[in-house]
């Protein structure tokens, strides 16, 4: 690891949000890719983490950190290409399946989404299978993404696309999941259509998709 790999690392680390703004900035200009600042941001929040579990850190640190790895990614986005006549680029319906309250990292998506001029309703924590669908119907969203941490979450999302899909809203509605509960696996295994990392990933999978509509329209 480079020295300025570890400035990053290092600024989530003291929480010091001038000193990580600074440092990515830094990383940008010196070509760094946007996944790999990504990736030493998660590393960062992964320091944070283990010191809110050693009791070092409060939850409020947590949340703080996630407040700096959002500013600093939206810093990272490229310069947004003009947002589209209807003013919108596509509509997400987002949540956090049943049975987990764990919204940091889902705040984190929905927050570069917005960024990025996507449309988002955000259903929020423990979200059971059946407002997913509901809202899917009214909504009508293009993508529709599930968060997780839970050991258990997986089976909830699963749970959630078959629900989708006896609604006949999937696979016509494609379903991005994410969060510690899944992997590219897991995401084969629950029928989702694309796992992502993390909200970059998920920005380009929500890009994809309204392009493939457009060139259909
Ligand atoms: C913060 C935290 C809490 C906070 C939550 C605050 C909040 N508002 O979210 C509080 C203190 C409330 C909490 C409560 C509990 N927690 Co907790 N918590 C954590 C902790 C420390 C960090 C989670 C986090 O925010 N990570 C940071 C974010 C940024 O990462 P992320 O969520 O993975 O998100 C990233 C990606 O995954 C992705 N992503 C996320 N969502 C999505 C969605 C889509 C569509 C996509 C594409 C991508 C994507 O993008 C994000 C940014 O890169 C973890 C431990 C750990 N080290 O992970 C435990 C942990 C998740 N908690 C755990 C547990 C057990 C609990 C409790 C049951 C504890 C208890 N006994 O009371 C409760 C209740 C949980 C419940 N019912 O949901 C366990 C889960 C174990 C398991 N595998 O089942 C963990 C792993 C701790 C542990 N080691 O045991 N918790």
């Amino acid at each position: 690891m480079n020295e300025l790999e570890e400035r990053v690392l290092s600024a989530m680390e003291r929480l010091d949000d001038n000193a990580l703004q600074d440092a990515v900035r830094e990383a940008v200009a010196s070509g760094f890719t946007s996944a790999r600042i990504e990736e030493l941001l998660q590393q960062g929040m992964s320091r944070v983490q283990k010191l809110f579990e050693r009791g070092e850190y409060f939850l409020a640190d947590l949340i703080v950190s996630g407040m700096m790895f959002r500013t600093a990614l939206a810093n990272l986005l490229p310069e947004s290409e003009a947002v589209p006549e209807s003013g919108k680029r596509g509509r997400v319906l987002i949540g956090v399946v049943s049975g987990d309250i764990h919204d940091i990292g889902k705040d984190i998506v929905v927050q570069v989404l917005r960024t990025e001029h996507f449309d988002i309703l955000d259903l929020g924590v423990d979200v059971p299978a059946a407002d997913f669908v509901r809202s899917a119907q009214d909504y009508r969203p293009d993508v529709i993404a599930l968060s997780g941490v839970m050991g258990s979450s997986s089976v909830e999302m699963q749970k959630v696309i078959s629900a989708l899909a006896e609604a006949g809203i999937h696979p016509y509605t494609p379903v991005i999941v994410g969060g510690a509960c899944v992997s590219e696996l897991v995401m084969g295994q629950i029928g989702a259509d694309q796992y992502a990392r993390g909200p970059l990933d998920t920005m380009l999978f929500c890009k994809n998709v309204m392009d493939r509509k457009l060139r259909h329209e």
